[in-house]
């Protein structure tokens, strides 16, 4: 799209059903907050959307957890999470909820426009039911193991493990994940939306949109490209919490989750926007851009899209920036487990250093490969970053000039090559970190960014200009009026990363927020203005106050975890144990699976033969490490193709609380071969 007239920027609907984690703001809402303010200091017209995702199992099963009501828990979490956005800084135009009147009548509107163009094909189908618990086991509820990877938990709707989203009959020993028990098959009517008739048009759309990330692009091929074509996806579900199927015959039935959700994108516009609303969602010169994390992609690029054409009248998103996920402390976050820092608890024991955060997330933000966050690194970055960089250097501008002129700013003269390098590197650096946001490259634009106070605090470590005062006042001007217009622009191009810090900087130097090309002329600030003396930007993290943390970060049993738990399997008899024919092996070739993070393709001889097995276990083994290694196999296992490999038998894992996973292996050395029984 040529230069867009107007922009409609929208972060993933978190769901309320817990508080925000670091996870979620560095994966969508901290690059769509930089990416936002960026653009208003542009000048631009941008609406940034939000809003608690307030339906699905997910909220209810929370509610069951905490023993209330799905409206509690709504109530509850939206209020935590909408405070701590906003005490972040996340600036969002709308924070709206997806339980507003507004967007049940819109998304109603939506699915009506829908069913009475024909869209939907209405299926009886059959659907795995709770017979203790009296209900149908939608999306969450169900639980069991993923065809894919063979991870024990996985949901109805997707495999947290592999990523890969699936369907319910797909689990392996599927159970209720409300009372562990075994579910029957009862009849069920529900509504689809066919998309294989859109796949060459979604395609050709996805095609046509430039510079979008290749992990996002290749996720969206490997979907189209999938031989088996796009299944229809059912768009309602048998629930008592969510938006009613307005239509007749559909009583005690409700809007898919994922059908209602991105619609909350368009309900939050229009209660931002009044009937000014449209021409953020319709209009051709409109850039609208998602915001969201890796898990969501399906989802923004191929389904809400899919939806949008059928309905004719809007825009396709432009961008899908999402990010991958940040780990913490070298595992996955989890909330169940309590493995997360909360930003509600992270802005208690911060206060008012919302901006260490928000530069440690996006210095190390998952834009292109998982990420890990630890806490060690957090106080690195803050203390020789942020304190001994930025704020050192500030520090030391604002004291020597109200030691010297009393904050009046001298006059410069005479300037050497050095004066005038820096001041070229200042009138450059608007609009090369402006490319680098553009181009959703944040990591990349926050350190020009800091390319800018390390250079000012090498400029003055060099010129020295407190041993030049008493012999050569004239270049101490010149230096401190240099350096002055370094910190002014420190204090303007931060805004977008760091916007507590700018404005507190921006205060000592009398200054207000200018447009961000403006910015291009390097001298910022003019000889004669007075600057106050300030105070420091940044506060040192001591150790005492890391080792707290990690402290905190002890698991604790949750109460989601008993329902989540891992029940014992239904009792089999000695017949069905001995069908398994467990065999030792010894891996001799180990490689990656392209095209994902997770599988490994292991070469495997189990004495007979030499088999081809691919394995779950890349996020946690380096294949080279695994040469040798003795294991047990599952070697009648009967063969499947993962990711275009075929795979023949399982290696059999054990796997911890945490996640982590072992070999369940002979302890000793055996011939490969030997039955495990
Ligand atoms: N609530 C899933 C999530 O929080 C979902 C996103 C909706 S965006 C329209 O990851
Ligand atoms: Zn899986």
């Amino acid at each position: 799209m040529s230069e867009p007239k107007r922009y409609t920027v929208t972060a993933a609907l978190p769901y309320a059903n817990g508080p925000v984690h670091i996870g979620h703001l560095a994966g969508c809402y901290l690059p769509a907050d930089i990416y936002v303010r960026y653009l208003r200091q542009k000048g631009k017209d941008v609406k940034f959307i939000c809003g608690s995702d307030e339906h699905g199992v997910a909220v209810i099963m929370k509610a069951k957890a905490e023993g209330v009501s799905p409206q509690e828990i709504v109530d509850k979490y939206n209020g935590i999470m909408s405070e701590a956005f906003n005490e972040f800084g996340i600036s969002f135009d709308i924070y709206s909820r997806t339980s507003k009147k507004i967007h049940h009548d819109t998304a109603s509107d939506f699915f009506l426009k829908l069913y009475n163009k024909g869209c939907f094909t209405e299926k009886e189908t059959e659907q795995y039911y709770d017979q203790e618990a009296d209900q149908f086991l939608a999306d969450r509820y169900i639980m069991g193991e993923c065809p894919n990877c063979h991870f024990p938990d996985a949901y109805g709707d997707q495999c947290e493990n592999c990523g890969t989203s699936l369907s319910a009959d797909e689990l392996i020993n599927p159970r209720s994940a409300l009372s562990g028990a075994k579910p029957i098959k009862k009849k069920t009517t529900h509504w689809f939306l066919p998309l294989d008739h859109l796949s060459d048009k979604i395609k050709d759309y996805i095609q046509s949109r430039k510079g979008w990330k290749p992990s996002v692009y290749g996720q969206c091929m490997s979907w189209l490209d999938d031989g088996a074509g796009l299944q229809a996806r059912s768009m309602t579900r048998d629930l008592d919490w969510g938006i009613s199927v307005p239509i007749e015959g559909a009583d005690g039935k409700v809007l898919y989750v994922w059908f209602d959700a991105p619609i909350g994108y368009i309900s939050a516009s229009k209660e931002l926007l009044g009937n000014e609303w449209e021409k953020y969602w319709k209009d051709e010169d409109t850039s609208l851009v998602h915001f969201i994390g890796k898990d969501n992609i399906v989802f923004h690029c191929i389904i809400f899209p899919a939806m949008l054409m059928e309905h004719g009248e809007f825009i396709l998103p432009e961008h899908v920036p999402a990010n991958e996920f940040l780990n913490l402390e070298g595992k996955k976050i989890s909330t169940s487990r309590n493995w997360a820092v909360w930003l509600h608890e992270y802005l208690q024991d911060f206060p008012n250093n919302q901006d260490a955060l928000r530069y440690v997330l996006c210095a190390t933000a998952p834009e292109t490969k998982d990420n890990d966050f630890t806490w060690k690194d957090f106080q690195t970055r803050n203390n020789s970053e942020l304190v001994a960089i930025y704020g050192n250097f500030v520090n030391r501008v604002l004291v020597l000039m109200q030691k010297y002129y009393k904050g009046i700013i001298p006059k410069a003269s005479n300037l050497t090559d050095t004066d005038k390098e820096l001041l070229n590197s200042l009138k450059e650096a608007s609009n090369s970190i402006g490319e680098s946001l553009e181009k959703y490259k944040f990591r990349d634009a926050l350190s020009k960014y800091m390319g800018l106070a390390r250079m000012g605090n090498k400029y003055l470590a060099d010129e020295e200009p407190w041993k030049k005062f008493k012999v050569d006042p004239e270049r101490t001007e010149t230096i401190l009026y240099v350096a002055t217009q370094v910190c002014a622009m420190l204090s303007q191009l931060g805004e977008p990363f760091m916007p507590f810090t700018s404005e507190k900087l921006r205060s000592f130097l009398k200054m207000d927020l200018m447009p961000w090309d403006a910015t291009s002329k390097g001298e910022l600030i003019a000889a004669g203005t007075e600057i106050e003396k300030g105070s420091l930007l940044f506060g040192i993290v001591e150790d005492e106050v890391v080792e707290k943390q990690l402290e905190k970060l002890k698991p604790q049993e949750k109460v989601e975890e008993k329902v989540f738990a891992n029940p014992l399997k239904e009792e089999i008899g000695f017949e069905d144990f001995m069908k398994m024919d467990i065999r030792t092996g010894t891996i001799l070739a180990a490689e990656p699976v392209k095209k994902t993070d997770k599988l490994l393709k292991l070469t495997v001889d189990i004495g007979l033969e030499k088999r081809t097995i691919v394995s779950g276990i890349a996020e946690q083994f380096k294949p080279e490490d695994l040469i040798g290694k003795q294991v047990s196999v599952l070697a009648n296992l009967a063969p499947k193709k993962l990711r275009g490999v075929e795979s023949k038998g399982m290696i059999l894992m054990a796997e911890d609380a945490d996640g982590k996973l072992t070999f369940a292996a002979p302890v000793d050395n055996v011939g490969d071969g030997s039955v495990v029984r």
